[in-house]
């Protein structure tokens, strides 16, 4: 049936688009010997294990642990594995453990489990999980040198840092990849409270419905058009779901930002660092490109033994772990093989370091990848100090620019946002999510210009810029906007204009790049967890948060931002008139609404770029 079900695991996803990772023949390795174990826990489940311990191991080795819910047995050795080859060169015990309720393990599995009771010593959660595991580990495995890592990208990069959080003794260094950090906010559920309908839908299904279900079999390739015919979203339960996909019925049960958000949320979680700990985030990760940034910020607080580091890349979800890294999308990298570079010249010597006592240990604050000047530049904070607030405001005609609007402008831009011909958020088809030829994986870095001519997308740009513009730091829209409905959505992107005739690579003239973006869902402008109704046609403020951003608008470009009230089917639709949950919208309460973006002396827009002097 679906494709959903037939090839999608975590390590897969990244091999649709690493073709080389797993190119190597897969006959068993000679250097390591594998185990497979079943280790018990606290409360007497045992988690699946398979331990790789190199055959000719000349001095006592630390355990480099990864925990996932995607499945550990078709994991390939170290050996022939891109992602950790430089470490293997280095010498590890490698341990991939099945999560509770996943694959071989016992017990339940939770998505994104709450922290446990400490009062109950039988409690778990999946620190204490990884607690267990790693007091197994240094008892029954031999010639280990007392001390443990925990690495992994995504779920598997949430289970690190929550290791880390309430650490074994052993357990050192944690390296989390792309953690989601708080589903409601950003990542991969919601973003400012906006649902992401194709995403939480597929992902429901593909790790909770029965694997011989075959009722989500889209039957079509560009799921634009199924997921509009579908309607409105109590249809999920009514005709597929029926109620049995305990993630889709907590979307339902929790549409504001209650407790079940804040307290799976990191910020909740996590307080000092406990253990040295590494995040990396990619520029343009199409699912958590903001967890790691939170998790480094939220930690930054307290990190008084300089035990926080981040690491930011032109990486698409996990683009790191595999391949060379020169390219993502249509867009090239000057031939720096970033993903190559970060494997060696940072993951491997971080670990050697804090597991090994290999190397210097003179690691930078933030390690980053520019992009546009395309370069690794080391700062010594995150954001750096020298980046300096400046508004570049929307103005009369489409034009963008550092002054303030005067009192000669049209004082506002319109469009008619209409539910029922909503924005695709890439350009069509829109292929299942994970599913055959998709183009999810880099659809961050799709030119824009494909909905450039559309009459409910407001366009604003400034002149060809006649010197480089940096922004290195975070990126905010502030929105004056109004709205002849009761709720809208309001999609901001920061977009880097090539030149139309672009000699350094001709057939990206003109194009249309993506180096901030974000939705944010105006029921909640006051407040995440109270949402209210806006009032039709009054002006209200947005702040909207685009993340960071580190990149060069070079001289000859222009720099766009787009505004518009629909991403569909990522974010699904909002109805526009006002209800109190959207999950149980009917068809009727999804109108046609005027737009209106004001850029006046009173209500003057802009986005508020990080400038580097
Ligand atoms: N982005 C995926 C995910 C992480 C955590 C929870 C839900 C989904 C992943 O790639 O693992």
């Amino acid at each position: 049936m679906s494709t959903f079900f037939t090839k999608i695991t975590f390590i897969g996803i990244l091999c649709l688009c690493s073709a080389n990772l797993f190119a190597q023949p897969t006959k068993p390795d000679d250097k390591y010997s594998r185990q497979e174990v079943m280790i018990p826990m606290r409360d007497g489940i045992k988690l699946h294990t398979v331990i790789y311990t190199p055959k000719n191991q000349a001095e006592k080795l630390p355990f480099l642990i990864t925990r996932t819910p995607y499945g550990v047995s078709e994991n390939p050795s170290p050996e022939r594995e891109g992602y950790i080859k430089d470490m293997a060169d280095d010498g590890y015990i490698f341990v991939a453990q099945d999560i509770r309720g996943r694959y071989l393990s016992q017990g339940t599995f939770e998505m994104q489990r709450f922290n446990r009771d400490k009062k109950d010593p039988k409690a778990i959660d999946e620190a204490s999980d990884t607690y267990d595991t790693i007091d197994w580990l240094l008892k029954n495995i031999a010639d280990n040198n007392g001390k443990a890592g925990i690495y992994g990208i995504s779920y598997d990069g949430w289970t690190a840092i929550i290791a880390g959080t309430d650490p074994h003794p052993a357990l050192k260094a944690v390296s989390e990849q792309a953690t989601p950090a708080d589903m409601f906010m950003n990542d991969d559920f919601h973003h400012n409270g906006a649902f992401r309908l194709s995403y939480g839908f597929e992902y429901s299904v593909l790790t909770e419905a029965a694997k011989t279900d075959s009722l989500y079999n889209f039957g079509q390739y560009d799921t634009y058009d199924w997921y509009l015919k579908l309607g409105t979203l109590s249809n999920i339960n009514k005709k597929y779901a029926h109620n049995t996909l305990p993630t889709w019925n907590n979307f339902i049960a929790h549409p504001n930002y209650d407790s079940f958000w804040q307290k799976q949320a990191l910020a909740y979680r996590l307080d000092t660092p406990r253990t040295a700990i590494q995040h990396v985030s990619g520029w343009w990760d199409q699912e958590d490109m903001v967890g790691p940034q939170t998790a480094y910020k939220t930690l930054e607080k307290k990190d008084v033994n300089h035990k926080n580091f981040i690491v930011l890349g032109p990486w698409r979800h996990g683009g790191w772990a595999g391949g060379e890294g020169t390219s993502l999308g249509n867009i090239k990298f000057d031939g720096q093989a970033t993903g190559t570079y970060f494997r060696k010249e940072i993951q491997a010597k971080w670990f050697a370091w804090y597991l090994k006592g290999k190397g210097d240990g003179n690691f930078a604050e933030a390690i980053s990848f520019q992009t546009g000047s395309n370069k690794w530049i080391n700062y010594s904070a995150w954001p750096p100090k020298e980046s300096v607030s400046k508004n570049i405001y929307f103005h009369t005609d489409g034009k963008l620019s550092f002054e303030k609007p005067s009192a000669a402008e049209k004082t506002f831009d319109s469009y008619v946002s209409d539910p029922s011909k909503p924005v695709p958020y890439r350009q069509r088809p829109i292929e299942e999510t994970y599913g055959p030829g998709s183009r999810w994986y880099f659809w961050l870095t799709e030119d824009q210009r494909f909905v450039d001519n559309r009459p409910d997308v407001l366009t604003w740009q400034t002149d060809t810029l006649t010197q480089d513009v940096t922004i290195t730091g975070n990126v905010l829209a502030k929105l004056y906007a109004s709205t002849s409905g009761s709720d809208a959505d309001w999609v901001v992107k920061l977009i880097d204009v090539y030149p139309k005739d672009y000699k350094k690579e001709l057939k990206m003239s003109g194009y249309e790049l993506m180096i901030a973006d974000d939705v944010f869902r105006g029921r909640f402008r006051k407040s995440f967890t109270k949402p209210e109704p806006i009032t039709p046609g009054k002006v209200e403020e947005y702040s909207i948060d685009l993340h960071g951003a580190d990149h060069v608008f070079k001289k000859g470009h222009k720099i766009m931002v787009q505004v518009q009230s629909t991403w569909f089917p990522v974010i699904d639709r909002n109805p526009q008139k006002y209800v109190p949950n959207i999950f149980d919208a009917k068809a009727s309460d999804y109108q046609s609404a005027t737009q209106k973006v004001y850029h006046s002396i009173a209500f003057p827009s802009s986005i508020i770029l990080p400038v580097m002097q």
